[in-house]
């Protein structure tokens, strides 16, 4: 049974667009959310903005949503309007100007514990005839356990319908960490699930584990028969790739259909892969971190090893890396192929250039605001869209510096 908290939106002067939003109805089939209250929020009737600088110009940074729960993900819908997850098992509609819904009825019961919770959300390929998304949450199990899962649903309006639960991380197992997670489209009819370890670290080396494993599906959960490990005795077909810690970013560059992903460093060692099928990514047997401690981690045998890949990027001091965007396909626009990553210890958003697949720059942006930023996507205006890890959340919308 999800809690529903008490919501922390901060007051707002004008309620009188209520009517015109899509509101929740808090719906039969909204598992545990019968005593939800119709908690929608207006657009505000003005927004701060700031201006701050960069490397390239001038941005300017609004402030679109403030009171969100730990929001972890965002993807825009063809309105122009976003869904939000929170941590915390709500899913919620927000306009452009910054009115948010009521939690849509329907999502799964989600592992609201330590890095639990409701994480990320994407829209089908067809979503535009389907109404149909892809969440992925911490599921939890009999006795404390948890592990990452993966639902499909419709979204109609302020509910979802035909919730069907397609990938289970297996075996679910207890502790608060390391979930991942984000779900990522290739454009060929599958889709890509990152995750953790969840802290159980030699399981990311053990194939017929799902810790610690980048998965390759088909939507409908089901297993492409060209998977690297199809038809290997004691390994999981689902795999893609393995040996990963926890990786709360991935995207796929639009110049070249590659995926890249990001995956948190314990201290030291943020990394950035771009993941091929059947390899090895180390953890923990390589890795360019120590432990929390300040202690190795045990199993490491240093940076290196014949047989497991190099990271394409790493950070020997962990910004702690989450959501990913790339911004391609704007020629002329300053910040034309970058990528953009959201720090949640540095408490800023990396923006990295980019020349081909070579990372030739670094900068960091939002420096100095303060908060955690968990995830960062790139609108359809060409702005770009920041959500803060906070218990009073936000949603930032940056425009570019403009071009000379
Ligand atoms: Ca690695």
């Amino acid at each position: 049974m999800t809690a529903f908290p008490t919501r922390r939106l901060a007051p707002r002067p004008a309620l009188a667009l209520l009517a015109a939003l899509p509101l929740a109805a808090c719906g039969p089939s909204a598992k545990g959310d019968a005593a939800a209250p119709a908690q929608a929020q207006a657009a505000p009737a003005s927004q701060p903005a700031q201006t701050l600088p960069s490397a390239l110009g001038t941005i300017r940074v609004t402030e679109v949503v403030r009171g969100l729960d730990h929001p972890w993900a965002l993807a825009f819908l063809p309105d122009g309007a976003m869904l939000v997850t929170e941590r915390s098992g709500h899913l919620r509609r927000v306009t452009p100007d910054g009115a948010v819904s009521a939690p849509i009825a329907g999502v799964p019961e989600v592992y609201a514990t330590g890095q639990g919770g409701l994480l990320d959300v994407a829209l089908a390929p067809d979503f535009a005839d389907s109404r149909r998304i892809y969440l992925s949450y911490a599921e939890p199990g009999d006795g404390g356990i948890a592990g990452t899962a993966v639902a499909r649903a419709t979204l109609d309006d302020g509910a979802l319908s035909g919730v069907e639960v397609i990938y289970r991380q297996e075996p679910k197992l207890e502790g608060p960490n390391h979930f991942g997670s984000r779900l990522v489209f290739d454009g060929q009819g599958h889709l890509f699930v990152s995750q953790g370890e969840r802290n159980h670290r030699p399981l990311a080396q053990e194939l017929d584990k799902l810790q610690g494993k980048l998965v390759r599906l088909n939507l409908d959960g089901s297993v492409p028969q060209d998977n690297p490990f199809v038809g290997t005795a004691g390994a999981r077909p689902e795999i893609w790739s393995y040996g990963h810690r926890n990786m709360q970013g991935m995207a796929l560059d639009p110049r070249t259909g590659k995926l890249w992903q990001s995956e948190h460093g314990p201290r030291g060692g943020d990394e950035i892969n771009l993941p091929q099928p059947g390899r090895n990514y180390g953890w923990p047997v390589i890795t360019y971190g120590i432990n929390y401690s300040g202690q190795p981690i045990p199993e490491a045998q240093g940076k290196a090893k014949a047989g497991m890949e190099q990271p394409h990027h790493v950070w020997e001091k962990s910004p702690g890396v989450s959501g990913m965007a790339f911004y391609t396909g704007r020629p002329g626009a300053p910040w034309n192929d970058s990528l953009f990553l959201g720090a949640l210890a540095e408490r800023n958003l990396i923006r990295l250039t980019l020349q081909g697949d070579r990372i030739a720059g670094e900068e960091r942006l939002l420096d100095g605001i303060g908060e955690r930023v968990r995830d960062v996507r790139v609108g359809p205006d060409g702005n770009v869209y920041v959500l803060t890890d906070e218990d009073d959340g936000k949603l930032w919308r940056i425009e570019p510096p403009k071009a000379p």
